[in-house]
């Protein structure tokens, strides 16, 4: 009689990963717009603000935060729509990290 044996092994759920909030340059933003958003829906002190945006202007992209998706994406709404809201054509994205 043979006795067949199974290794158990915990199953290890993915965890899910969290997402960039990624800011877009473009030529018609305000850079005092920009500042405003990264301060208002990012939580970001004027330092912070300026070295995203800065970032954003010269390199055409930058992080403006990581967070699990839920809110990445409420960020992502909430900054087009104040964007749109004062006729700029400000661009996020979301990537997962
Ligand atoms: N390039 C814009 C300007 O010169 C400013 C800007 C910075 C716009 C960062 C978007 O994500 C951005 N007014």
């Amino acid at each position: 009689m043979s006795v067949e044996t199974t290794t158990q092994t915990k199953p290890k759920l993915a965890t899910p990963p969290n997402y960039k909030v990624v800011l877009l340059n473009d030529d018609y933003t305000p850079m005092d717009f920009v500042l405003y958003i990264l301060k208002r829906f990012f939580r970001k002190s004027d330092a912070e603000a300026n070295q995203i945006m800065l970032e954003a202007h010269q390199k055409g992209v930058s992080i403006a935060g990581i967070y699990p998706f839920e809110e990445a994406e409420t960020k992502y709404h909430q900054v087009l729509r104040e964007a749109k809201k004062e006729g700029h054509p400000l661009r996020v994205t979301l990537e997962p990290e």
